[in-house]
């Protein structure tokens, strides 16, 4: 990329052209387009094998995933406890799914679901927990699965950032009732649109590749109100296509993460939310704090860095307790919720995918050092 284009948050990684075109000559020549067809068996085989879980199911995108995980789990109404801080989809597949969410807060170190405040949030009419590896830093997930397990309530993550995440040896895919990944254009694995639900046993898989096939079991057996949520034969062949390069990206993804570090992490008021020594990242994204100890604020910042053409992004404010379509829920008061808050309020991700030039980089940390020389 040249410095004088836009310097976006981040770019879409796709395999060589010539690797996809054998499969779409297959795709136009079969005419199988989807329902299950060819490409989506193999990249569903390949990519539990290469993600370490057995029980995967390929969906159109993470939203509909996360939808089906809970409908899967029998979720029709009532509560789900979830965390305001994250993208939008994670509350809207609560209320696809028929219940509500009720926001608890968050931790300071990791900025996902706090277990004592998911604990703290738990009423008679709570369903499920679910929570959010953000970043693909992962969650609490032992104090989660108490929470859970004390409570008797499924546990879902909401993995959108966290494809090949490793917490210690284990895939961290492999916690709770089910994990859904997004494979949208914008994340480390992508399938242009597209997702996978990672389930605990095969019986669960049939049953979300049923909800996902309009909750048909054969030509005249239609016991489930499914909708269509399946995965395409072109975003499959991509995905094939793609597994075999995402190992090298993350390496990438690592490297600017480790040149961020070392130009910002010794930044006056600036916290770099994911050091790169932490073993099993993904590198999704490079969300700095910026706190009150920096000099300018993190509007000025964002500001300073736009008029250099690098688009940082917010990810995430406003707090989805704050949308009007969520404000006046009883857990999203203005008074609860410091840690969310105040998250929203300093977050800021810098600019990573796996080819991001060196010289556009080091224009993005100049500018962020740039405030302790400004008048
Ligand atoms: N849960 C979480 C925690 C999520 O973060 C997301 C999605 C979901 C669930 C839902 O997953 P899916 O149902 O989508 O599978 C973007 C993405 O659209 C969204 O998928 C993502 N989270 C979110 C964090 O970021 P926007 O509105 O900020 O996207 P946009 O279009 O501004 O894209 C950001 C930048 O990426 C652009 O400035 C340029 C670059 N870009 C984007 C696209 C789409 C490209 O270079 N090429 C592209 O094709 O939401």
């Amino acid at each position: 990329m040249s410095s004088r284009d836009p310097l976006f948050v981040t770019r879409p990684t796709l395999p060589p052209f010539e690797e996809v075109q054998p499969a779409l000559e297959k795709i136009w020549q079969s005419r199988l387009l989807t329902n299950g067809g060819p490409f989506l068996q193999r990249f569903e085989q390949a990519l539990a094998g290469h993600l370490g879980v057995a029980h995967i199911s390929l969906v159109a995108n993470a939203t509909l995933g996360t939808v089906l995980a809970m409908r899967q789990a029998g979720i029709t109404g009532g509560e789900v406890v979830t965390t305001p801080f994250s993208f939008v989809a994670t509350s809207h597949a609560i209320r696809w799914a028929g219940a509500e969410p009720v926001f608890a807060d968050i931790d300071p170190v990791t900025l996902n679901l706090d277990p004592a405040s998911a604990a703290a949030a738990i009423t008679p009419r709570t369903r499920a927990i679910l929570a959010v590896h953000c970043f693909g830093v992962p969650c609490d997930t032992a104090g989660l699965a108490s929470v859970a397990r004390d409570h008797g309530l499924p546990l879902f993550y909401d993995a959108a950032h966290a494809f090949g995440v490793r917490d210690g040896a284990e895939s961290v895919l492999s916690h709770g009732d089910a994990s859904v990944l997004s494979f949208h254009a914008t994340k480390v694995f992508n399938t242009l649109e597209g997702g996978a639900v990672i389930l605990p046993d095969r019986g669960a898989k049939l049953a979300l590749d049923r909800l996902a096939n309009h909750g048909i079991e054969d030509e005249e057996t239609i016991p489930d109100l499914g909708m269509n949520a399946k995965m395409n034969e072109i975003s499959a062949a991509i995905g094939l296509a793609q597994l075999p390069h995402v190992s090298d990206d993350i390496a990438a993804r690592a490297e600017v993460a480790r040149r961020y570090w070392d130009g910002l992490s010794g930044v006056a008021g600036i916290r770099c939310l994911c050091p790169p020594a932490r073993p099993g990242q993904n590198h999704y994204a490079f969300p700095i704090l910026v706190g009150p100890d920096y000099p300018w604020t993190r509007g000025r910042l964002i500001e300073h860095l736009k008029a250099d053409g690098i688009l940082a992004r917010r990810y995430f404010y406003p707090l989805i307790s704050d949308l009007p379509l969520y404000r006046d829920l009883p857990s999203s008061a203005p008074e609860g919720l410091p840690v969310a808050r105040r998250a929203a309020e300093e977050v800021l991700c810098l600019p990573i995918f796996p080819d991001l030039a060196k010289a556009d980089q080091a224009r993005v940390i100049d500018v962020v050092r740039d405030a302790f020389q400004a008048p």
